[in-house]
Formats: structure tokens, C-alpha cells, sequence
């Protein structure tokens, strides 16, 4: 058995495993859980990051406008299930106004630290980087400076100092819809100045593992676990009818995450239902937030359909664990 090193969360959203489930994520019965419409002005709601905040859950989201902007917007909920998304998006203030001018801001992933709720995006400055706030109450948020120089994607904090560095993992990429990509980690001590950038991980040359031969991101916080950090991650191939985003799974060193100890071949979650392969951006199943139980292993993880609405499934750390010694990558 392994142990996920962390909190008890007794109250997270869970269903069991169905009887004869061959794959090791199962979806909720209910999905999506968060439709197009969630907000006022939203054409669609996906690929949005969300932790236990209070007696409940607190959330940024992608809520894409109907003149297709993408903005980031706060959202709080009882249950992790029934969301209240704001109608307005995250208002930052901070230091440097050059820093707080908005083109564009998606794909967000949220990571209690310490003492605050550090939030990532991809945040559009001269092309995509990685904007980096933090909040206490989900009601003001601090920016800080972008981590790193455009362009970057997919900017995911570990959750605590590994040495003495915060860490985050991040996919170097292009202006447009990239067709390459690995997984880096960079290093800080302030939040301000990154750098000690170590290459992780990244898309698999060859048929050894073809659904993620184009590009690969990281996806949730990872999870700490007495055998490594738990990464779930996205994994993208090329196709006749364009890109198809699944999604793996990896354990990493828990004192040099760069250094990858397992990796599945095999995907663990991927575009099958309706809502994941029909919306506005087809076959797409992009996960960017999990909630984890201490006490039982159990693992939640909200993910991104179709680019359109959000979904929420299920599975455990010793699922994942095993599935990935079962089929490992050679
Ligand atoms: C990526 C990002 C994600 C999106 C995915 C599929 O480049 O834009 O937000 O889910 O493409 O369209």
C-alpha cells in the first residue's frame, strides 16, 4: 500500500470504483459537473483548478467569454461538486503595473504553500508565459512577476520547499498551438527570481507509447507520496483529425523531481464520453486539479472536456502507483 503524505480530507467528493472497471480512473456519474453556461457571459468553463478552503472548496477557473476571451474567475463550493462561479473575473493588484496589464488568461492550477494560495496561469505578455499570484481568501490577489520569458504553458508549483527551493514544473513552447513540448522544473527562493532549470521528462519518440508523441504537460499539483511525487499529466498525439489529449501518470524523486522513477506507457484517462469528444475543441480530456484524502489514498481529479466543460472522476494513489509498475515505459 502506498501513503499519500498530507492532510485528511474525510468530506471530498468520492464515488467507489464500479464493479468490472478496467481502467484505474473512473468518471462521476453525473459529469460534467460544470456546464457552458455556469457564469453570465461564459461560452465555456473547463480546465480550472480547485482546493478545501474553509468547511469547503475555493476555485480559479477558465470561463472562456462569448466574444472568446479567456479570463480566470474565482468560484466557491459547499461540496466540490455544486459550484458558484463569480460573474467577474480575478481583479489583481501588485507592484508593478507593467506586470498587472491583462491580454489573456487561461489554464489556471492553484497551490496552498505555507501560509497562502499560490495561483499559476498561463498568462499572456508578448505571448504565453506563466503569470504567478497568491491569495488567502480568494477575494484579493497579489500578482508577482511572471516566472519565466514567453513562451511557456502549463506552470505547476510543488507544494512545499524541496530543499531550499519552491519548485515548478513548466513546458517551454511556442506562440501558437505548439507542436512540441517537454517538462522542465525551475527553482526559487523568492517567488521573483527562477532558475536551476532541470529537464523532467518528455514526449515519447517512437510506438512505445503513441498518445504522447507530440507534446507532453503537467496537469495537477502533484501529490506527495511516501514512494515520490504523484504526477498526472497530460500527453498529446497528432491525428488525421488533429490533436488528442489523454492523460498519464509518473512518480518522481521526492528530493530531485526532475528525476522520473515510473512512468505508465499507458494512459489512465481519455477522450470516450460524449462531452469529451464533441464540444468546441474535440478530444480533449485535460486535467488541472485533484483533491486527495491522507487517510484512505483517495484521489479526485477535475479535468477539462473538449474545452468546454469541466468533469470530475476518480481513482486512488495505489491504482495509479500500480498500474504504472504494471505497464511501465521502456
Ligand atoms: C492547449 C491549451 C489548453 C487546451 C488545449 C486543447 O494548448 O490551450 O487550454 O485545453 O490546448 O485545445
Amino acid at each position: 500500500m502506498s501513503k499519500i503524505i498530507g492532510k485528511a480530507l474525510p468530506n471530498m467528493p468520492w464515488q467507489d470504483k464500479p464493479e468490472g472497471e478496467k481502467m484505474p480512473v473512473w468518471r462521476y456519474t453525473e459529469n460534467p459537473i460544470i456546464g457552458r453556461h455556469a457564469t453570465k457571459r461564459s461560452n465555456s468553463v473547463f480546465n480550472s483548478a480547485v482546493v478545501p478552503f474553509g468547511d469547503g472548496y475555493a476555485g480559479i477557473f477558465r470561463c472562456d467569454s462569448r466574444s472568446i476571451s479567456m479570463d480566470i474567475f474565482p468560484g466557491f463550493s459547499k461540496d466540490g461538486i455544486h459550484w458558484d462561479i463569480s460573474d467577474t473575473p480575478v481583479q489583481f493588484e501588485g507592484a508593478d503595473p507593467e506586470i498587472l496589464k491583462r491580454e489573456y488568461r487561461y489554464d489556471p492550477r492553484v497551490c496552498f504553500i505555507e501560509d497562502r494560495y499560490y495561483i499559476t496561469w498561463c498568462n499572456g505578455y508578448h505571448g504565453p508565459t506563466i503569470g504567478v499570484a497568491y491569495t488567502y481568501d480568494f477575494k484579493k490577489f497579489v500578482q508577482l512577476e511572471n516566472a519565466f520569458l514567453p513562451y511557456n504553458r502549463n506552470g505547476v508549483l510543488f507544494p512545499r520547499k524541496i530543499g531550499d527551493y519552491y519548485m515548478m514544473m513548466s513546458r517551454p513552447s511556442d506562440t501558437g498551438h505548439t507542436p512540441f513540448g517537454d517538462i522542465y522544473v525551475s527553482q526559487t527562493k523568492d517567488f521573483e527570481f527562477w532558475g536551476r532549470h532541470r529537464y523532467m521528462m518528455g514526449a515519447v519518440k517512437g510506438d512505445a507509447s503513441a498518445w504522447q508523441s507530440t507534446k507532453i504537460g503537467p496537469g495537477p499539483i502533484p501529490i506527495e507520496t511516501d514512494e515520490g511525487w504523484l504526477l498526472i499529466y497530460h500527453g498529446v498525439i497528432t491525428t488525421c483529425n488533429g490533436y488528442v489529449y489523454r492523460v498519464g501518470c509518473a512518480l518522481l524523486d521526492l528530493d530531485e523531481p526532475w528525476k522520473v522513477k515510473e512512468r505508465s506507457s499507458d494512459y489512465i484517462l481519455a477522450p470516450y464520453e460524449p462531452y469529451e469528444c464533441n464540444g468546441d475543441v474535440p478530444n480533449v480530456t485535460f486535467p488541472c486539479a485533484t483533491l486527495a484524502d491522507a487517510d484512505t489514498g483517495r484521489i479526485a481529479m477535475y479535468y477539462g472536456c473538449a474545452d468546454t466543460v469541466t468533469g470530475l472522476a476518480f481513482t486512488t494513489v495505489d491504482e495509479l502507483i500500480t498500474y504504472m509498475k504494471e505497464n511501465p515505459l521502456k
